[in-house]
């Protein structure tokens, strides 16, 4: 096992750092650069063949899904070349990579020299190549056999005192015929300890909808967009993280829409963009897109939200009718008078001070949303990793109720989801707090009794490790240590663990940090064939708006030891469960065969295999787009919610943890920050000018980052200060590098999800 100071090499002490360049601040995203940057990558990773092979067929219909964001592909037009976007194209170089780990490799480098490396550098080593084995007190990888690599798995787990002692962690690049599989071996194993990244991602958001409308998902469709006359888009950064929505956002724009941004920072993407997909954007055009930016203070979205409210029913009450849609409240929501008699006990300039917004601010905005009726709420992390997330995301909703924004075409909700089938994997069943109705119909179709007790989610499972109670972890795909928080608490978790196994198509640090004994089992990508090149086979996945839509790698796999996910999880199951098992597993060696049986388990697959292979996919029923609202009471509900507005100490700031636009989560593309003008050094912390005086500091000062919570000191040395445009009181750094300072037990209520957004620091020059 590596040594502790190399277990997080480089998050906590920095050996040394790259070397900060600045720039200016962007004020237009994408454009010519962004087409270069990513043509570049791709040919550079991939060669001019493969990598011009593999961006033709990303999200054409019929090709490969992009395995960057869930943003959806346009159903009808979709751009010549291909519909991609410079990150899009980075993640494909990144998977489309000639770089390859075999045993050699394994052999010349040990776990302990690897653990040395910034995660960038082991990002940059290449796809893993072939299964390896770290065996107790090994020092080097060692190459065995995906049949031995079964073997041990399935003794590991056959040996627990009960199912529950094992983990079974999924990010959310996992395809539907997967995750279906994954989760029925899990539940036939015997445990519902299913954390998959949406426990620290869109978590609070499925909570908050799902109380507040009946449904965990967004309502919106592409379509929605363009007919939209406002948009709003809260704790989100389009231009990094989801860059095929400038598309939309300005096609929305042309057609008359008003945009409102909510952000402490004035994100690139929101204020401006250059299309690279359309030949004017390309020769310059530029399209500012932001019409109101509201430049809150972190967390100030609740306070801002309810001054919003207050405002506009003002209005109302001036002009009866005329202001909120009385028709629609009326018939399809609960809680109206409650909720008016609680926003009233609200006094609009206390509020504008908690969200850090002038009042005249908020006035223009109240004036913009009065007179409209389609509305449309974005959202993404900005929102979800606050401790009171599902309530500020329950303020977003009871917006939209008032202004009847729901249900109807051009408004909607609209969380933005993350991972390429993060949304389609809890479709799928992927939850460690299973539906009844799943259960029931897993139990008649496939004839065993699944658990009924809830699993871990990530934290819980993190605890659980600790503490010792669960003792096999195995993930399907993601880098669990470093996507965590408190990196050093789940470093001392999974090195209690006496197996952690790892799916993935890439090294990664949660490699490197290990039980007793660690396996990595290699798997297919996106874009890789599955299959011989006649007959490959291909899979499935849900868009951020609930669109399933195929996908089928065109790329032949860097080796051929690679196994497929579905193959992996079938193999599993026959070596664990043996003649235990109710389930013929190799009969999914055919995935029509898989789609098959999810289409009569989980609702709204009907004729999947027809389906599917429709050009464009089709949508999965949601009842908020048809209207109705699938609570107790069949009604929408508005939410009450205290103000919350924790008070933090003089010598105090607070920390979001965010990404750069050279990184997908914990994969680190480069060093580079283009549209906030950093370059060549992650370790920055963005200030505003007067807590930088305050503390005697300046610009390109050394500092250290302290958090205290719940009597522990977390520290993470060497960052430089960069002079940023953040309201006072607020700092912003990337993640993972802090995640060292997230403590493990400070989570949003109801979600659980790590508060990554709001960590409180103190900052002390070197
Ligand atoms: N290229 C690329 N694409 C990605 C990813 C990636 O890492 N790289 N990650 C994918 C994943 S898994 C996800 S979940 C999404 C993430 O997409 P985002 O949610 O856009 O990602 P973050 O960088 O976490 O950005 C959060 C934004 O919220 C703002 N913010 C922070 N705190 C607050 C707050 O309290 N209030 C408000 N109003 N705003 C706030 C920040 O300034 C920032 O603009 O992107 C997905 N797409
Ligand atoms: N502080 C802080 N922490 C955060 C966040 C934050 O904003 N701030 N964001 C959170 C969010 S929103 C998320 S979604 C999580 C992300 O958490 P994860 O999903 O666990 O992390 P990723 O970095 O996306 O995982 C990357 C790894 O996945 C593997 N991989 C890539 N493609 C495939 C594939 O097709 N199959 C398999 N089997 N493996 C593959 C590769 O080995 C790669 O190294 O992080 C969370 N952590
Ligand atoms: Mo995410």
């Amino acid at each position: 096992m590596a040594d502790k100071p190399h277990i997080v090499a480089g998050a906590e002490n920095p050996e040394k750092l790259t070397g900060l360049k600045k720039g200016k601040i962007m004020k237009v995203a994408a454009g010519v650069p962004a087409v270069i940057s990513s043509f570049e990558k791709t040919i550079e990773e991939a060669g001019v063949n493969r990598g011009m092979k593999a961006l033709f067929h990303l999200n054409k219909k019929g090709g490969f899904d992009c395995p960057s964001c869930a943003w959806p592909d346009p159903d009808d037009e979709r751009s010549g070349i291909a519909e991609y976007c410079e990150n899009g194209a980075r993640a494909v170089a990144e998977e489309a990579t000639l770089k390859k780990l075999t045993a050699k490799f394994f052999s010349q480098n040990s776990v302990y020299d690897l653990g040395k490396l910034s995660d960038y550098e082991i990002g940059g080593k290449g796809r893993i190549a072939q299964p390896m084995f770290l065996p107790a007190k090994g020092t080097h990888y060692q190459p065995i056999t995906w049949q031995a690599a079964f073997t041990k798995i399935a003794l590991n787990l056959n040996a627990l005192v009960s199912p529950d002692e094992a983990v079974f962690y999924t990010s959310g690049r996992t395809s539907n015929e997967a995750a279906f599989l994954y989760q029925l071996f899990v539940r036939e194993f015997g445990t519902n300890n299913l954390p998959d990244c949406s426990n620290m991602c869109h978590e609070s958001s499925g909570v908050a909808l799902g109380e507040s409308l009946g449904i965990g998902k967004g309502s919106v469709t592409l379509e929605d967009f363009y007919k939209a006359e406002v948009i709003i888009i809260l704790g989100q950064n389009p231009g990094t993280n989801h860059p095929r929505m400038l598309t939309a956002l300005q096609k929305a724009k042309a057609n008359g829409a008003t945009i409102i941004s909510i952000n402490p920072l004035p994100e690139t993407g929101l204020m401006g963009f250059n299309n690279p997909q359309r030949v004017a954007g390309v020769l310059g055009l530029n399209s500012s897109l932001t019409d109101i930016f509201l430049q809150v203070k972190i967390n100030g979205d609740m306070a801002l939200l309810k001054a919003i409210q207050l405002l506009l029913l003002k209005e109302e009450m001036a002009n009866p009718g005329m202001v909120f849609d009385q028709d629609f409240i009326g018939k399809k929501t609960e809680g109206y008078a409650a909720f008016i008699e609680h926003i009233q006990s609200f006094n609009e300039e206390q509020l504008a001070n908690i969200s850090g917004m002038p009042l005249t601010k908020i006035q223009e905005t109240v004036r913009v949303l009065a007179t409209k009726k389609r509305i449309i709420a974005c959202w993404a992390m900005g929102l979800t990793q606050h401790k009171n997330a599902v309530d500020t995301i329950k303020e977003v909703v009871n917006l939209l109720l008032l202004k009847g924004s729901i249900g109807k075409p051009g408004a909607g909700t609209c969380p933005v989801r993350g991972h390429s089938n993060v949304q389609g994997d809890r479709t799928m069943g992927i939850f460690e707090k299973p539906s009844e109705k799943l259960l029931n119909a897993l139990e008649k179709n496939f004839h065993f009794t699944p658990p009924k007790k809830h699993g871990y989610d990530v934290v819980q499972s993190i605890n659980a490790m600790h503490d010792g109670k669960a003792k096999v972890f195995f993930a399907m795909g993601g880098n669990f240590l470093s996507a965590t928080p408190d990196t050093h608490f789940t470093a001392e978790a999974l090195t209690k663990c006496k197996l952690t196994v790892h799916v993935s198509t890439k090294l990664n640090r949660s490699h490197l940090v290990h039980g007793e004994e660690a396996i990595i089992l290699p798997c297919l990508g996106r874009s890789d064939v599955d299959g011989n090149d006649e007959e490959s086979q291909f899979v499935s996945c849900e868009n951020s708006m609930g669109v399933i839509q195929l996908s089928r790698g065109v790329l032949p796999p860097i080796s051929d030891q690679l196994l497929s996910e579905p193959e992996i999880v079938c193999r599993l199951a026959k070596a664990t469960l043996g003649r235990r098992s109710q389930i013929n597993w190799d009969k999914y060696a055919d995935y029509d065969v898989i789609r098959a049986d999810i289409e009569r388990t989980i609702p709204g697959f009907e004729n999947y295999n027809e389906r599917v292979r429709l050009p464009g996919g089709f949508y999965l029923p949601n009842c908020n787009r048809e209207g109705d609202f699938d609570t107790s009471s069949k009604k929408a509900q508005f939410n009450i919610a205290p103000m919350y507005n924790p008070q933090i100490a003089e010598d105090e700031l607070i920390m979001m943890t965010i990404r750069s636009h050279d990184q997908f989560n914990t994969t680190i593309y480069g060093l580079n920050d283009r549209y906030r003008g950093i370059y060549n050094e992650r370790r920055i912390i963005l200030m505003n000018e007067k807590d930088v005086e305050k503390r005697s500091l300046k610009n390109g000062d050394l500092v250290d980052l302290f958090n205290h919570f719940d009597g522990k000191e977390r520290i993470a040395r060497k960052f430089v200060v960069v002079v940023y445009p953040i309201p006072e009181g607020c700092t912003a750094t990337y993640f993972p590098e802090t995640n060292v300072l997230v403590p493990i037990g400070s989570v949003a209520e109801k979600s659980n999800t790590p508060t990554s957004k709001h960590v409180i620091i103190k900052v002390i020059a070197q």
